[in-house]
């Protein structure tokens, strides 16, 4: 992942080699201020959040990013040579590339915790894309106190590993130094990400035993809800020589997306909110139909076509969505099964939303592995299937399709046997064969959902036919 071959390497002095046709940063970075400190600098952040922010930081906002990886040092090794820049390459019929210049100081938390607890005591705003997993929660959606992460930092709050220590220490910080708390942004796939997160750290503050602490963060702290959305495909060989090719200089990490991204954040951004809405994220009074809808349809569908498609024999979301039965299928599930699950709003039209989703998984130009999406299951399953499952159970619908990718999921863990899973629970369910083995797991199916027999029976019906 070196520079090959003669290439120079991108960086701050290397930036005015890049080839014509490629956009650069258009403002001074040297003295663009860092104002934002992100957690979870992974490719959608760089992607998605970095975008919007090279785009503020371009009409004059100071709003440069430091990004914290938690424990990895992947991001520091390969960003920090290339003074935080990289190459975003946007895939649609005609490709573009342009160098993303909003991180600066890339950090590694358990490296120079020091350095990230000096940026939290200048923020203004806090950012994360820590996935799932990261948030700590039980599946009633409330902190898991029982969380390892947790524990270790309820017993150590100076050096925490959890992004729920991270906040709660950064905020205590601030308290103390008699400083208004940073506002708290999410911009993970959650329902009520926002919500999620100001419970989970001031449940924290209060298990540590400071009460004080989670008083003023439940009445001082912002932490608004949002919705995400850009299709990004994980980086490889072919992006990293494809963009050599293009700029005329390496990047150890580029990353791409499709064209189309969109940010839905509450309304509660305060002094931020000018440079969000003219960088064209779209402030709302109320995310939750829109994240409800991304969740539910875009998500859903995804990780239906990756568990489905996987055991079809395809690789890729466009190839999934090339086999007829497949496709006609998830078109069924989001159009007869969770769109009666949204809720209404006008801001939405939801059989053109459908459409437009359908159509960005069949773009030829992004090549997104079902493997990918396939990752973390046991986090993702909850939040993209079970939630309009019991919905449709309440309103007395069909299960039946809704059924499929529970199934296929446990059909696909089965197939694992022996090999690798990505999920942080994978000790618990690695070796299970059968629709009650998976059941019996309560951090991913609910009580209440286990016993409904109709679902168990749609289940168990989806399984046999698969
Ligand atoms: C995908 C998402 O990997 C996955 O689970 O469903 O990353 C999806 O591509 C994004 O949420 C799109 O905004």
């Amino acid at each position: 992942m070196e520079a090959r071959g003669d290439a120079v390497r991108l960086s701050g002095a290397t930036l005015s080699l890049v080839k014509q046709g490629v956009a650069v940063p258009s403002y001074d970075r040297a003295k663009a201020k860092i104002c934002v400190v992100h957690f979870g600098p992974g490719a959608f952040h760089r992607a998605h959040q970095a975008w919007y922010f090279d785009e503020m930081l371009g009409a004059g906002h100071d709003l440069a990013v430091a990004p914290v990886a938690l424990r990895s040092g992947g991001v520091r090794a390969a960003l920090a040579p290339q003074d935080g820049l990289y190459v975003l390459a946007t895939r649609e019929a005609q490709p573009s590339y342009r160098v993303i210049g909003s991180l600066k100081a890339v950090l590694t938390a358990s490296e120079t915790p020091e350095a990230v607890f000096a940026h939290l005591m200048t923020a203004r705003l806090v950012t994360a894309t820590v996935t799932e997993k990261g948030y700590c929660l039980a599946p009633s959606g409330d902190l898991d106190l029982a969380h390892p992460d947790i524990i270790h930092d309820l017993a150590r709050p100076a050096v925490p590993v959890s992004l729920i220590g991270w906040l709660a220490e950064g905020l205590s910080r601030r308290r103390v130094a008699g400083l208004a708390p940073f506002v708290t942004l999410s911009c993970d796939n959650l329902s009520d990400n926002g919500g999620k997160l100001g419970r989970a750290v001031v449940t924290f503050a209060r298990a540590l035993g400071d009460e004080a602490l989670a008083d003023w963060i439940k009445g001082e702290a912002v932490f608004p809800s949002s919705m995400v959305d850009s299709i990004t495909p994980a980086t490889d060989d072919l992006l990293r020589a494809e963009v050599e090719a293009a700029t005329g200089l390496t990047d150890a990490w580029p990353v791409q997306r499709e064209g189309f991204i969109q940010w839905v954040v509450e309304d509660r951004l305060g002094d931020l909110s000018p440079a969000f809405a003219a960088a064209g994220v779209t402030l709302a009074a109320d995310v939750a139909a829109f994240e409800r809808a991304k969740l539910r349809l875009l998500n859903g569908a995804h990780s239906t076509l990756a568990y489905a498609g996987l055991l079809k024999g395809h690789e890729t979301v466009s190839q999934a969505m090339a086999d007829p039965d497949l496709a006609a299928f998830v078109e069924a599930m989001m159009v007869e099964d969770i769109a009666p699950t949204l809720k209404p709003t006008p801001d939405l039209d939801v059989p053109a939303y459908i459409d437009a989703i359908l159509a960005r998984f069949r773009n030829p130009a992004i090549v997104h592995k079902l493997s990918q999406i396939a990752w973390d299951g046991s986090q993702k399953l909850p939040v993209r299937i079970l939630e309009t499952t019991a919905d449709a159970l309440a309103a007395g619908r069909s299960v039946a399709r809704l059924a499929v990718p529970v199934a296929a999921w446990m059909k696909f863990i089965e197939s694992r046997d022996g090999q690798e899973i990505v999920d942080p629970l994978a000790a618990q369910f690695a070796g299970r064969r059968g629709v009650e083995a998976f059941l019996a797991l309560p951090a991913i199916f609910p009580p209440v959902l286990v016993r409904n027999a109709i679902w168990r029976d749609a289940v168990e019906a989806a399984y046999t036919s698969l």
